[in-house]
Order: C-alpha cells, then structure tokens, then sequence
C-alpha cells in the first residue's frame, strides 16, 4: 500500500459526487428545508415508504460519466470518489443484498459501472464512499436506543421496515455492509480507496468501533485488495490509511490528509436554495492552496442536479481552474 500512499498524495486533487434520490428533492420536502440537502429523510422525516417511491422517479438520464470524467480531467483532478450509497442506503450499483438500487429505478442503470469504466480507461483513481452504519432503511441498522438517538430519524411512528428491540440483530447490518463492499471491491476493477462515513454514530455508543467490527472491516477489505486506501472522516480506530476530514481542519501530526468541501455554499447533494454562490475560481484556487499548505489534498463536491447533469456554473468553474493550474 506505500505505492498507494504515494501515489494519493501526489494526486493533491480529486473530485467528490454526491448523488442519489435525495437529488430529486433539491434540499426539501413541502415546506421543510434540509441542511445539508442529502439530510432530507431525516431531517423532514420522511417515512421510508414514502422516501422509496422517489426511486421510480429516478432517471438519471444527464448522468454522464464519460462528461464527469472529462471535466475532472480538466480541472486537472486525478481522481473521483462517489456516494455508491449515501445514508438513506439507496445503492447506486448493482448488489445482491439490496432492491433499493438503480438498477431497480427509473434509470435501471449501474451507475458505479459506468464511472468505473470510465475512470480505468482514462486513468483516474476511483474512490468509493460508503455510508457506515448510518442507514435510514436497513432493518437492522444500528437504532437510536443503542446509539444514542442519532442514527436513524426521529419518527413518530414506528417503521414497518425497521426491526426493534430483540428483534433487532446488529451482526446482520455488519454483514451485509461487509457484503456490499465485497461486491464493490470485486465486481468493479481495481479500487483506489473505500471512504467510510458515519464517524458521529460510532462515537455515540461507548464501544462504538468493537460493536460494529471497524478493524475486521479494514482487514477484509485489505484482504481483496491490498493496494485499497482506507478512510473514516478524521479516524475513528487509528489504523485508516488517511484522514479525511470535512471543510476546516488543523494538521495534528504527519497523518496523510485530505479534506472535502463542496462546490455549493453549505449543501453536499443538490440543494436549490444553495444555487447562488456556488464557489468560484478564485475561491477554489484558494481553496487548493490552503490545502496545500498543509501538505493535504482537497476532494471538492459537486451535487448534481436531479437528472445527474452537473450544474453549468461549475462545470465553468472546474474549466477555469484546470487552466490555471496548467500555467502555475
Ligand atoms: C458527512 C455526511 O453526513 C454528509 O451528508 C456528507 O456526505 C459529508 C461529506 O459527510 O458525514
């Protein structure tokens, strides 16, 4: 994995996509709005079911990943990592152990495959975000009575969906987590990395890593493809291969480092509200060089719009930046 570090580090910039049903919503739900956007189920409470009929509306028909792929390589990117399933646990490839897919949609497409193939043939790293134990429909995703009230949303009625009380069997969600990635890690060429998110519920149980097998995980991924770079937010056991913290951070020691902000002013996925003051090309560029002042990288968000088209100003911006960089 040193060539792996390596290489990460020499990388400096990459682009980060999130993308899913909470898109369509555009950040709301009647007449509440989310912050961040990608929070929508939760945030408004939006029943399961009902958040599910959002996949029949699914199209994805401007999602472009040859387009993407192009545009990360002229803002002078070298690699992509993509929300394959953000916490409201629609899939956004193929998996046995799941229906709430896109293959399953609207769009009935692999989505993963296509940014996959795309990046192998054009030689950009390829990162996979995995949403960790933040589930808001797996039936036994960690539950808001062992961890603290912060797992799932807050509903007022019980969800046909979830499994309460004994029910409720933790080891099946490990397993079938460790299952999805699997399938990420096989079915879809070489991996640059696996980027684990849901730090704030492990740390909301006292033995947050052990109960849900954080070390385990790492190893078994290690053990499909060694050369894969492990992450979880700042780090939650130690033995990540890098910190990948969100928007502000301060170096502690010589961690490798890379820090994620989004292209629009708060949100991660889509939000209308944010569609005034997306960053510009200055913003960007400063935003490069205080990354690169602390010797870290910037993985920089774009949230497509609900038909996976990426939203113009950007794709002006990520140009402008690409030329910059060549003249440095
Ligand atoms: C956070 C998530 O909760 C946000 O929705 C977003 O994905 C951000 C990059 O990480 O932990």
């Amino acid at each position: 994995r040193e060539a792996a570090k390596q290489w990460f580090q020499e990388a400096k910039f990459g682009l980060f996509i999130h993308y899913g049903l909470y898109s369509l919503l555009e950040g709301y739900y009647g007449e509440v709005h989310s912050k961040p956007a990608e929070w929508v189920q939760l945030r408004a409470k939006i029943p399961v079911a009902e958040y599910e009929k959002l996949a029949s509306q699914f199209t994805a028909e401007n999602f472009d990943a040859d387009f993407i792929t192009d545009l990360a390589l002229e803002a002078g990117m070298k690699y992509i990592n993509i929300t394959t399933r953000h916490h409201d646990s629609f899939s956004l490839f193929d998996t046995e152990y799941s229906n709430f897919k896109s293959i399953n949609s609207a769009a009935k497409r692999d989505l993963i495959a296509e940014l996959a193939e795309q990046c192998e043939k054009k030689g950009l790293g390829l990162f996979f975000y995995y949403s960790h134990g933040r589930d808001w429909k797996h039936p036994h995703a960690p539950h808001n009575e062992e961890f603290k009230s912060s797992a799932r949303p807050k509903y007022d009625q019980k969800q046909p969906e979830y499994k309460y009380g004994s029910e409720h069997d933790l080891d099946i969600y490990i397993e079938f987590m460790k299952n999805q990635i699997t399938e990420l890690l096989t079915n879809y060429g070489a991996v640059a990395g696996i980027w684990l998110d849901g730090r704030g519920v492990i740390r909301k149980h006292p033995n947050g890593a052990e109960r849900l097998k954080i070390q385990e995980l790492y190893d078994h991924i290690h053990s499909l493809q060694p050369q894969v770079l492990v992450s979880f937010k700042q780090g939650v056991i130690g033995t990540e291969d890098f910190k990948a913290p969100e928007r502000k951070y301060k170096r502690e020691g010589d961690e490798i480092l890379e820090i994620c902000n989004t292209m629009q002013p708060y949100a991660w996925g889509y939000d209308r509200d944010n569609d005034i003051g997306h960053k510009t090309p200055d913003e960007v560029m400063s935003m490069l060089n205080h990354a690169d002042s602390m010797n870290a990288n910037l993985l920089l968000n774009i949230g497509p719009l609900p038909d996976g088209s990426v939203f113009p100003d950007d794709i002006t911006t990520l140009r402008e930046v690409g030329k910059r960089l060549k003249t440095q």
